[in-house]
């Protein structure tokens, strides 16, 4: 059987669906934009002096953070393999979403110091908020204390790659000359590993974190 409609109605019907979807579509992205991550779950807490700091043990700092969300300038998640945070408007630092962005997980990760010239190490919980002085464009220059650039042929496991627009740690390196790379992508990809051809990229630098105790 067809149902017949008169052609205004066909219109209007359709009028209203538009409306609709505007306004649903609407009220997502006011949600998303107000998921409120970084007010209702991160702290300012103070640092803690590590007198030792390791590549193992900043890599398990790192995998805390795989598979949680992406934050323009943020830098503070959880460890529930959820990314809180979806959908967010991109490049906007007051979106207070989870995750960090790709320095502030870098800086994190590499336990550094808000102070550009201190080069000790600080562990920094998952849900303490913040990103920490460096883009990734500093962080490929080797600006700050604890950051010089590095041979990228040299490079080993929580050695940076970074570009002018992005900085990505070594996870594990392939035997094919790509790198699986964890890093905080984007609002679309969230934090994770993958395998990436930066150390072929002559945008990309090698970066060393120093201090190592092992
Ligand atoms: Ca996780
Ligand atoms: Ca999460
Ligand atoms: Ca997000």
């Amino acid at each position: 059987m067809t149902i017949r409609r008169h052609p205004k109605a066909t219109v209007l019907l359709l009028a209203v669906v538009a409306a609709a979807a505007a306004i649903l579509f609407t009220a997502r992205l006011a949600q998303a934009f107000h998921t409120q991550f970084i007010a209702q779950n991160c702290n300012t807490n103070n640092p803690q002096p590590t007198a030792t700091f390791t590549r193992h043990g900043s890599t398990a700092v790192a995998l805390h953070a795989q598979y949680e969300g992406y934050q323009w300038a943020g830098g503070c998640w959880n460890d529930n393999n959820i990314d809180d945070s979806p959908g967010d408007q991109t490049s906007n630092p007051n979106t207070g979403g989870e995750g960090g962005d790709c320095s502030g997980f870098t800086f994190k990760v590499w336990r550094e110091s808000t102070d550009v010239n201190d080069a000790g190490a600080y562990q920094w919980n998952m849900l303490r908020y913040i990103h920490g002085p460096y883009t990734a464009d500093a962080f490929r220059l080797g600006d700050g204390a604890p950051n010089v650039t590095y041979s990228k042929s040299g490079l080993i496991a929580m050695d940076a790659l970074a570009s002018y627009h992005h900085i990505g740690l070594i996870y594990a390196t392939n035997a094919d000359g790509t790198d699986q790379i964890i890093e905080a992508k984007g609002e679309a990809y969230g934090t994770n590993i993958w395998t990436r051809t930066y150390r072929g990229d002559s945008n990309y630098s090698g970066v060393r974190r120093l201090g190592w105790t092992g």
